[in-house]
């Protein structure tokens, strides 16, 4: 592995204010720990860090809303989304969090030293600042006109329409999301990182060295640097964060952004005493996987931190990748567009692999991809099930039933045996080769070949048939399949953790190295394997739709929460209105109208007269619940045919926001025939 000897992997710290889905997943977790996994199954020397942020404005302002202390709501969310990395099996050394005291420590102590050794400025300038709440107005306190795209609802640090990361000087018309007031300049005093001082080292460090980053990351980038590089602010005036540590100074923490990646150091120093050889030895390979919205925070600004800091590495690489969205829609914790993590391993118990392989044949690397329920059934169905499961089952259930699950010799090979078992080296270094370019998506692929590969063979061979004719060649078959299998417990382990797990319980085997892959006697003549159980189960369409269904009412929600009432139809005299004679009625009689599935015949008692009159209310309500009820009916609407009857009138409902309709009713029992008015 060139010139290094150990790997630190860092994976985005995941802010404590909401739970993970499978866009946090996509984009950042499951590479890095496919990634990971294959390291240390090469016994390479690799750590993988993780950990939640739990500073920042979002998370006092979700604190604000719920009237809890901030601490309150990372203490929350820190729990759910440990443990359902954990249950997906993301292999972290460490996972820890920002909150904690030795993280306290680190992020003072590296400020300090930046402060200590002049690397930091200091100025004073005039910031936003709300009157009635005493708070200068940090990040998300404020909002208002994004100057690029005109989106009325950007923060002080970034408009989430066009993605430009704004300072709150800059937006038009200003508002503080506390009071909603019109916020005042105030002078406050601040330290900045000088990056316009950087901008020649990261051209030569990044544009002239790492032309091998891949083009998404290095584009953007570029883009920073060529739009000129200002000084950032690294402090705040808030009260949640590390607080600033400098003598005398007092309501001021660090800038989230300034703390947080200081997390993969705290986090490395909580899991070893050697975490110095895995942060300053030059041998040692740092890799960020993020999501592409963390690009400039770790490509130009911590790296000027590390590099003003002095004594640290810098990354080699930083694999980040594009966003996922879901059935055609941007993934949205306000709106609640997602499928939450947490969620995912409740409904879909033992299906932790499943998700892990959806998410990486579909992996946004280098542009945005859509998640949706059908593809997810479609790969676990005709892929995971049809192709890798049905291969391994056919050759064990075989096994058992010609050879009482004992591994048979093989024969003399044929040509076919002999390219089939090698082309498992060269699928072998098809992995390597994708992995090692950053290639996670491919690399399922390449690996997958293995159990096509197969799945082919034994189609071929129809041992089935052999065993008739020829049962001597049955043996060297099904040896072949064995070996095959064997090799896709080491291939798939990367991506497929505990399904291989599974494999190698059916195959009662020990886990194996990489550097096993390819060795084509795997499992030695003789060995005893055990009965299988099925791999992958087939998701059926009823799953699907349940799922389909939870979406739609999510939609459905959303519209109606922002659903804005109709505008008011011009003025009319009361002479016009007095017009309608509307009463009170009682339903004595209802039933469907037959051959439709929204209309209801209901006979009414009007006070006036018994008659019948058609609605369109099938869909909100059974015939029998409403006879008794008490209705408002317009009686003297012109007589009207629907589906052959007349129709005497019409019952009023309110329309809701989605369509659905409700009967208007007189709130208390009135005698039949009163008028409404
Ligand atoms: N918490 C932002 C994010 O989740 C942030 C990442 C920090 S990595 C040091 O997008
Ligand atoms: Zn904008």
């Amino acid at each position: 592995m060139s010139k290094f000897k150990r790997t630190l992997i860092t994976t985005a710290l995941p802010y404590a204010n909401g739970p993970i889905h499978i866009g946090h997943l996509a984009g950042v977790y499951v590479p890095a720990d496919i990634y990971a996994r294959y390291l240390r199954l090469k016994k390479e020397d690799v750590i993988m860090i993780g950990g939640s942020d739990e500073h920042g404005v979002p998370i006092t302002i979700k604190a604000k809303n719920e009237g809890v202390t901030p601490q309150d709501i990372v203490d929350r969310y820190h729990e759910i989304i440990k443990e359902s990395f954990q249950k997906l099996g993301i292999s972290f050394d460490v996972y820890s969090r920002t909150s904690s005291e030795i993280h306290h420590e680190t992020a003072s102590e590296f400020f300090r030293k930046l402060y200590e050794t002049g690397k930091l400025i200091e100025k004073t300038s005039e910031q936003y600042f709300d009157e009635e709440n005493k708070q200068f107005l940090a990040d998300r306190y404020i909002i208002g006109t994004c100057p690029k795209c005109g989106f009325e609802k950007a923060y002080g640090d970034q408009c989430e329409s066009c993605g430009t990361s704004l300072s709150p000087t800059e937006l038009i018309n200003p508002t503080s999301t506390l009071s909603g007031n019109q916020p005042v300049l105030k002078e406050t005093k601040h330290w900045y990182l000088p990056l316009d001082q950087y901008e020649p080292w990261l051209r030569e460090w990044i544009l002239e060295g790492h032309k091998e980053w891949k083009p998404n990351v290095y584009g953007q980038v570029k883009s920073w640097i060529d739009g000129g590089l200002q000084p950032r602010a690294v402090t705040r005036d808030l009260e949640w964060g590390v607080p600033v540590p400098v003598e005398g100074v007092e309501g001021k923490v660090l800038y989230v952004w300034f703390d947080a990646p200081i997390g993969y150091i705290s986090a490395t120093k909580e899991l070893t005493p050697e975490w110095e050889t895995y942060w300053k030895d030059p041998e040692t390979r740092m890799l960020h996987f993020i999501g592409k919205d963390n690009i400039v925070f770790h490509c130009i600004i911590f790296p000027a931190m590390l590099k003003a800091e002095g004594t640290f590495n810098l990354p080699e690489n930083v694999p980040a990748n594009e966003f996922l969205n879901l059935e055609n829609d941007k993934i949205s914790t306000s709106r609640n567009w997602a499928v939450w993590l947490h969620e995912y391993l409740e409904e879909f118990p033992g299906k932790e692999d499943v998700l892990k392989y959806v998410l990486t044949a579909n992996a946004p690397e280098t542009k945005d991809n859509d998640f949706t329920w059908k593809d997810f059934q479609a790969r676990n169905n005709n892929e995971l099930v049809a192709v890798l499961g049905n291969f391994v089952n056919r050759a064990l259930v075989l096994t058992q039933k010609y050879y009482d699950g004992v591994i048979p010799a093989a024969g003399e090979l044929s040509d076919f045996d002999k390219e089939t078992l090698a082309s498992i080296s060269t699928i072998k270094a098809d992995v390597e080769k994708s992995l090692d370019n950053f290639r996670i998506r491919e690399a399922l692929k390449n690996a997958m070949d293995l159990a096509r590969l197969g799945n082919k063979y034994l189609a071929d061979e129809e041992p089935w048939k052999v065993i008739k004719t020829d049962p001597e060649r049955v043996k060297t078959i099904l040896n072949v399949c064995l070996q095959v299998t064997a090799n896709l417990t080491i291939c798939l382990e990367p991506f497929l953790p505990f399904s291989m797990d599974k494999l190698r319980g059916f195959l009662n085997l020990e886990k194996m190295d990489w550097e096993k892959l390819g060795d084509t006697a795997l499992l030695p003549v003789g060995h005893q394997v055990n009965k299988p159980e099925l791999l992958f189960e087939k998701i059926e369409d009823s799953v699907i739709e349940t799922q389909l269904q939870k979406l739609e009412n999510t939609k459905k929600a959303n519209e109606m929460a922002t659903a804005k009432a109709a505008p008011a139809k011009e003025n009319i005299e009361f002479d016009d209105f007095a017009k309608m004679d509307v009463r009170a009625g009682t339903v004595i009689e209802c039933e469907k109208v037959a051959k439709t599935k929204k209309l209801l015949k209901l006979t009414i008692d009007t006070g006036i007269d018994k008659r019948t009159v058609v609605s369109g209310i099938a869909e909100y309500y059974q015939p029998e619940e409403l006879i008794g009820k008490q209705v408002s009916i317009l009686v003297n609407l012109a007589p009207k045919s629907l589906k052959g009857i007349e129709s005497q009138g019409m019952i009023l409902c309110a329309e809701n926001a989605d369509g659905t309709l409700s009967i208007v009713s007189p709130d208390k029992k009135v005698k039949n025939g009163s008028e409404i008015r």
